[in-house]
């Protein structure tokens, strides 16, 4: 569902030829859709309807999309291949893949805003949301802060402020928007972010795992070698166990806020557990 809507999304609001190519390239690479999955989850835990949380999950997967293709810019990581495939400005060239990652940010707001299953205060409270998230007190805030820490010391107080904004604060909105287009009170949305928070440094601590474990083997380094990597992670500060302890922690932490919220947890406490424990 949520892939046919996004393509879909994509060719009505882009003209046909080279930048709607590149916006499809990049949305049908074969993501795993967690954001999106999580928010049309905590909807349905909240007794919202599909319909009304299609378009803001959609919105949410591609702001994600567009911060990929710009992560693997020359000027950022410079990367060949993204989900095994080549990156978007491999496969077009640097100013489309700029071009079609702007035309996804853009377009994530304008499908919000023409959504005519959320009432007006909804919309704007989900572009604010998302907005926030997103920009320089968020994602594109945690990426720079990502960046200038490259080849310096940093604390893990550090690390996870780093990975509250760049990783953190899309997971969080996936959460917390859920629960808003859903029947949700202020006290259960309170429960709800500190689960988004908890699920944000789950995702990044498990990610930096894999670097170390699982995905070392697929791309052919040694297992453990952080080889070529300027960047902090959470096994370099803690060691690899001190990494599964720290995540435990915060799957604790995610699964007591979802109790006390008070809603149907089944699918959402199973998400907390894939995610912890996703091998790709
Ligand atoms: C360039 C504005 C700008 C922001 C970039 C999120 C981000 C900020 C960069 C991504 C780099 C990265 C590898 C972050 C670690 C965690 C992460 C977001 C991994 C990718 O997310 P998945 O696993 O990706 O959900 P798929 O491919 O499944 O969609």
């Amino acid at each position: 569902m949520i892939n046919a809507q996004l393509k879909m999304y994509v060719r009505d609001y882009s003209t046909p030829g080279r930048i709607q190519d590149a916006m499809l390239y990049s949305i049908e690479a074969g993501g795993k859709r967690v954001r999106p999955i999580l928010l049309l989850a905590t909807a349905k835990a909240f007794g919202a309807s599909e319909e009304k949380a299609l378009a803001v999950a959609c919105s949410l997967e591609m702001i994600h999309t567009y911060s990929l293709i710009h992560d693997d810019l020359p000027a950022m990581d410079d990367d060949d291949l993204r989900r095994g495939m080549p990156t978007n400005h491999r496969k077009f060239d640097e100013a489309t893949a700029i071009l079609a990652g702007d035309a996804l940010l853009t377009l994530s707001s304008l499908i919000i805003a023409e959504d005519s299953h959320l009432t007006d205060q909804e919309r704007v409270f989900l572009i604010r949301e998302l907005s926030k998230a997103s920009g320089a007190k968020g994602m594109v805030g945690g990426q720079m802060q990502d960046m200038l820490s490259e080849n310096t010391e940093v604390s893990l107080e550090q690390l996870e402020n780093i990975h509250r904004n760049k990783t953190g604060q899309l997971l969080r909105f996936s959460i917390i928007a859920g629960a808003y287009v859903g029947n949700s009170t202020e006290e259960s949305l309170e429960e709800m972010t500190r689960m988004g928070e908890a699920l944000g440094l789950i995702f990044q601590i498990q990610d930096d795992i894999l670097d170390v474990t699982g995905d070392a083997e697929v791309i052919g380094k040694p297992i453990g070698s952080d080889e070529g990597n300027a960047k902090s992670t959470y096994p370099k500060l803690l060691g690899l166990e001190g990494a599964k302890r720290q995540k435990e922690r915060y799957v604790q932490e995610a699964q007591d806020a979802l109790r006390k919220a008070g809603v149907d947890q089944t699918i959402l406490s199973e998400l907390i557990d894939y995610l912890s424990s996703r091998d790709h």
